[in-house]
């Protein structure tokens, strides 16, 4: 079994953009801890533990998506209080993710996944162990990211430390 989930792809130079944003997250909730740059994401769907029978079957149905690639405008920094993290997210979601989110909570849903989250609420976790306000809606200078990619994810522990590693990307067109 492993552990995975779907999300947006970001490049490493896209991730590095984020850093600046993660510095005033820092700022905003002193002592919490800054999520490793190559682990920056935005999670699309939350799996869990998936066997290999079932990963293979996911991964069919996520092939056939075809949503097309969108730009992604993020402008605040907010919390969640469960789990505590700060993230950055967009104001205005754009149809093209919520085609996509749909669609791939679809292929979850047709594999028997669950979704554990009351309403997709997309965001970048920019930190965790956030003792923050969760009222916190912080606008920052608006940040454009160009999505084209998205990806089924393995959160383990590799050499040590908490990875998310790509198993498998998608490309939008
Ligand atoms: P993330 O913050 O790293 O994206 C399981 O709950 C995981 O789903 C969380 O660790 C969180 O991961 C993500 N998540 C939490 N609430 C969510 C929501 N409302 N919509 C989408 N993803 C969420």
């Amino acid at each position: 079994m492993q552990r995975l989930f779907f999300s947006l792809k970001f490049s490493p130079a896209q991730q590095q953009q984020l850093l600046p944003y993660q510095q005033q997250a820092l700022s905003v909730c002193p002592g919490a801890k800054a999520v490793a740059s190559d682990n920056l994401h935005l999670t699309l769907f939350f799996l869990g533990q998936v066997d290999s029978e079932q990963r293979q079957r996911l991964i069919n149905y996520a092939a056939q998506i075809n949503t097309p690639a969108f730009q992604l405008q993020l402008d605040h920094l907010g919390c969640f209080a469960k789990p505590k993290i700060v993230y950055l997210a967009p104001s205005q979601i754009p149809d093209a993710l919520l085609q996509l989110q749909q669609q791939v909570a679809q292929c979850c849903k047709a594999e028997g996944f669950n979704d554990i989250h009351d309403k997709y609420r997309p965001h970048i976790t920019l930190a965790r162990h956030a003792a923050c306000d969760a009222a916190l809606q912080q606008p920052v200078a608006p940040l454009t990211l160009q999505v084209s990619e998205f990806a089924l994810y393995q959160s383990a522990q590799f050499d040590g430390r908490l990875q998310y590693l790509p198993l498998y990307n998608f490309m939008l067109i």
